[in-house]
């Protein structure tokens, strides 16, 4: 018997990240597109400790149907720059912040990329993996009504959150 109507849509967005310890930020862009119910995965491809799994990933994410990839990384971050070096999609960069320099490696590894090649670079850390999980669902919303209205939802409701008058202790 099939259950239908438990199937998982395909993924849209592809969320990729070099090390288990990327998660605490790359959440963000998983969380921003589920609020917007765009169908994601995630996956740990890092491009130094499984190269192989980097190539695999990136050849094949747009046969099997990704519209975009979030790619986050820090330090030397070359995931971004060497997934889109891979594929025809367009890669958002997200510089997750180092110990040793705060993420200005990581910024300047992702953001530097010569002409050619684009890596669609976001401020370190998670404001730079929100505004990537936006941006890629702003990529799903060119053709696909439900997520542009949940969209423009969102910034309706963040617009609305924003009080006129300061006060000393915000809740
Ligand atoms: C990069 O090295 C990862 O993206 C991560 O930000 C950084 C540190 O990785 P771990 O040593 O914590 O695995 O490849």
């Amino acid at each position: 018997m099939t259950t239908e109507s438990a199937a998982v849509p395909p993924p849209k967005v592809g969320i990729i990240m070099g090390s288990q310890s990327d998660w605490p930020i790359m959440r963000h862009a998983a969380e921003t597109l589920a609020a917007l119910g765009v169908p994601h995965e995630t996956r740990i491809v890092s491009a130094h400790r499984t190269p192989h799994r980097l190539v695999d990933y990136a050849t094949t994410a747009r046969e099997r149907g990704l519209m975009a990839v979030i790619a986050g990384a820090g330090g030397a971050a070359h995931l971004p720059g060497m997934c889109a070096s891979m594929t025809p999609l367009p890669v958002f960069g997200v510089p997750v912040e180092s110990k040793a320099l705060k993420g200005m490696d990581s910024l300047l590894s992702i953001v530097q990329m010569p002409a050619g090649v684009p890596v669609g670079t976001l401020a370190i850390g998670r404001a730079g993996a929100v505004n990537a999980g936006l941006l890629a669902a702003a990529v799903v919303a060119l053709s696909d009504a439900r997520v542009a209205e949940a969209l423009d939802a969102w910034r309706a409701h963040q617009t609305a959150a924003v009080a006129e008058v300061p006060v000393d202790h915000p809740e």
